[in-house]
C-alpha cells in the first residue's frame, strides 16, 4: 500500500504492476483519467473479458430477458433452457410493477421450458411448443416472448420457428429471441437483440387505440429498479406530459403497440436502449432526446429539455412551478445533511449508465467521484456519441443482428421540420446526443472499463473512498474492507432513488451509510494484533 496520494497514472501502473505482461498491456487500454471539459482519451470498451479475470459483467441471455423484456408485467418472458437460466433471472433485479387494471402481472412467476440431458441430444422444439401451449392455457397473456440460453444454440433448436408456428395457433403475438449467453463480449449483445425484437415484432403494431394528450412522450430504458418508474410517472403527469409507453418498467405489451404515437422519445439508459430510439426516429419519425432523472438536479433539466421541445409556454411554466416546488423538500434535506457528506468520496463501477448517472446524486451531496467505470458500456457512453463513426466494429459485434429500417410508407410522419429541429437545437436542444462519462470527471478520478475483483480491491487500497457503489457479487468482499457498498443495480432494499423524492431517499441513505462508525468498529483480526496463533516450546 502506497504512502503518498498517487496521480492516476501511477495508480494505473500499480494497478496492473503485478499482471503477465499481454494482460496487463490488455487491461491499460482500459483505464483513463477523466478529461474535466479537455480532451477525451480514448477508452477500451465493450471487447471481450480476458479469461481467467473474475469481470462483474453478465451474459448476453441476462441483457435481454432479465434486463429489457424481464420488467413487462403482462407478456409471459419464457426461457428455453435448463433451469438454472431461468431461476437466477428471476426477480433479483427488484424491477417493480404495478398489477394494472386487469390484474394481469406475470413478474412473479419463471416460465422455463426446464431443458435436460434428453432435450440436449434429441432437441427441445417440441417441448418448447409444449411450454408456449401450457403457458397460454394457464394464462391467457397477450403475447408470449422465448428467450434461447446457450445450449439451444449450440444444438440449433429453432426457436423463431416455433414461435412463428404457436403464434398462427394461438392467435396472440409469439416471438423469440436469439440471445444465448455466449452471443456477446457481455448482457449490452441482448440489450441490442431485445431492442430489434420488439421493434420488428410490437411497437407500432396498433393504429387503432387513440391516444389523448397534447405532449405525448415515451421513456426508454427505465426499468423500475426500486420503484424509479412510478416516482417518473408521478412528476411527468404532474408537469402535464402523457407518458404512452415505458420500455419497459412498469409496462404493458399493449403499450408498446401504440408508442409509435409519441411526439417525442426520452433516452434515459442510453446503452440499453438507444437501438429503438434511433429505430423509431428513422421509421416514424421521433426524435429523441438523452434524460437523466437520477439527481434532483437532473430531473429538474431534463423536464426543462422535454417542455422547450414542444415549445408550449403554458407546459414551460408548469413545469417551472413543479420544479419549485419540488426543489423546496429536496433543499431542505440537502442542507441538513450536505454538512456531514461534503468532501467524503466515492466510487462507482455498475452497469452501463449508473456509473455516470448517480454521479449527480453524489454532486448534490458535496461528494467527489474518484473513480467510476461501466461493466459493459460502449466506448459512446464513455466519449459521447460522436465517437460512433470510429468505433471499429469487431467479430463479436458483427454477431448481432443490425436490422434495416427504413421510413414507415404511410405512417413516417416528422415531428418537426428542419428548420424546426435546427432552431431548437440552436437553443440547446442537444437531439440524438449523450456526451458520456469522461468528459465532466475530474481529472484525478481513474476511469476504468469492466473492472474485476483485483483490480477493485487494488483500487480501494490505493484510493480508500467512503463508499463503493457495485453490485452483490462486489458486495461483501468490499465490506470486508471495511467500506460500505451500496448496491446500484438493484439499491439493496431502499429506493426508489429516480426524481424529486427519490432524490431525498439517496440523500438519506448515503447520509446513513458513509456517517456511520460501524466500519471503524469493526477491526479485522490481523489489525488488532491477533490472532494467530501463537505457541511456544515449554519443554525443558
Ligand atoms: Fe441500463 Fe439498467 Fe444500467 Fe443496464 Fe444492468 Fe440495471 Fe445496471 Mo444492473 S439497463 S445499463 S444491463 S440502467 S441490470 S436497470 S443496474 S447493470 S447500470
Amino acid at each position: 500500500m502506497s504512502t503518498k496520494p498517487l496521480n492516476t497514472e501511477e495508480i494505473k501502473k500499480e494497478l496492473i504492476a503485478k499482471m503477465p505482461t499481454k494482460v496487463a498491456r490488455k487491461r491499460a487500454k482500459a483505464m483513463v483519467p477523466g478529461a474535466e471539459g479537455g480532451d477525451i482519451p480514448e477508452i477500451q470498451a465493450n471487447v471481450r473479458t480476458i479469461p481467467g479475470i473474475i469481470t462483474q459483467r453478465g451474459c448476453t441471455y441476462a441483457g435481454c430477458k432479465g434486463v429489457v423484456l424481464g420488467p413487462s408485467r403482462d407478456i409471459v418472458n419464457l426461457t428455453h433452457g435448463p433451469i438454472g437460466c431461468g431461476f437466477y433471472s428471476w426477480l433479483t433485479r427488484r424491477n417493480q410493477t404495478d398489477a394494472g387494471p386487469d390484474g394481469e402481472n406475470f413478474i412473479p412467476y419463471s416460465f422455463s421450458t426446464d431443458m435436460t440431458e434428453h432435450d440436449i441430444v434429441f432437441g427441445g422444439m417440441k417441448k418448447l411448443a409444449a411450454a408456449i401451449q401450457e403457458a397460454y392455457d394457464n394464462f391467457h397473456p397477450r403475447s408470449i416472448s422465448i428467450f434461447s440460453t446457450c445450449p439451444v444454440g449450440l444444438i440449433g433448436d429453432d426457436i423463431h420457428a416455433v414461435a412463428r408456428q404457436m403464434q398462427e395457433k394461438l392467435g396472440i403475438t409469439v416471438f423469440a429471441n436469439s440471445c444465448e449467453g455466449y452471443k456477446g463480449v457481455s448482457q449490452s449483445a441482448g440489450h441490442h437483440i431485445a431492442n430489434n425484437q420488439i421493434m420488428k415484432h410490437i411497437i407500432g403494431t396498433d393504429d387503432d387505440t387513440p391516444v389523448e394528450g397534447k405532449f405525448k412522450v415515451n421513456i426508454l430504458g427505465e426499468y423500475n429498479i426500486g420503484g424509479d418508474a412510478f416516482e417518473i410517472e408521478r412528476i411527468l403527469e404532474k408537469c402535464g406530459f402523457t407518458l404512452i409507453a415505458t420500455f419497459s418498467g412498469n409496462s404493458t405489451v399493449d403499450s408498446f403497440r401504440i408508442a409509435h404515437k409519441a411526439d417525442l422519445n426520452t433516452v434515459m439508459c442510453h446503452r440499453s436502449l438507444n437501438y429503438v430510439a434511433e429505430m423509431m426516429e428513422t421509421k416514424f419519425g421521433i426524435p429523441w432526446v438523452k434524460v437523466n432523472f437520477i439527481g434532483a438536479e437532473a430531473t429538474a433539466k431534463s423536464l426543462r429539455r422535454m417542455a422547450a421541445y414542444f415549445e408550449d409556454q403554458e407546459l414551460m411554466d408548469r413545469v417551472e412551478k413543479v420544479i419549485a416546488e419540488e426543489m423546496l423538500e429536496v433543499q431542505a434535506v440537502v442542507d441538513g445533511i450536505r454538512p456531514r457528506t461534503e468532501g467524503k468520496s466515492a466510487m462507482i463501477f455498475v452497469g452501463g449508465s449508473r456509473a455516470h448517472h448517480y454521479q449527480e446524486l453524489f454532486g448534490e451531496l458535496g461528494m467527489k467521484i474518484l473513480g467510476a467505470g461501466y461493466e459493459f458500456a460502449h466506448r459512446d457512453d464513455y466519449e459521447g456519441r460522436h465517437v460512433l463513426p470510429n468505433i471499429k466494429v469487431d467479430a463479436d459485434s458483427r454477431n448481432i443482428e443490425e436490422l434495416e429500417i427504413d421510413p414507415d410508407p404511410t405512417r413516417y410522419s416528422p415531428r418537426k421540420s428542419a428548420e424546426e429541429m435546427k432552431k431548437l437545437e440552436e437553443c440547446g436542444l442537444d437531439f440524438k446526443g449523450y456526451e458520456g462519462m469522461i468528459g465532466g470527471m475530474s481529472k484525478d478520478a481513474m476511469i476504468i472499463d469492466d473492472i474485476n475483483h483485483y483490480e477493485t480491491e487494488k483500487i480501494i487500497e490505493i484510493m480508500k473512498p467512503d463508499i463503493f457503489c457495485a453490485g452483490i457479487k462486489e458486495k461483501y468482499i468490499i465490506q470486508k474492507m471495511g467500506v460500505p457498498l451500496k448496491q446500484l443495480h438493484n439499491y439493496d432494499i431502499g429506493g426508489p432513488y429516480a426524481g424529486f423524492k427519490g432524490a431525498i431517499n439517496w440523500y438519506h441513505d448515503i447520509d446513513r451509510m458513509v456517517n456511520t462508525k460501524v466500519w471503524d468498529l469493526m477491526k479485522a483480526p490481523w489489525q488488532q494484533g491477533g490472532p494467530e496463533l501463537e505457541a511456544s516450546y515449554v519443554a525443558s
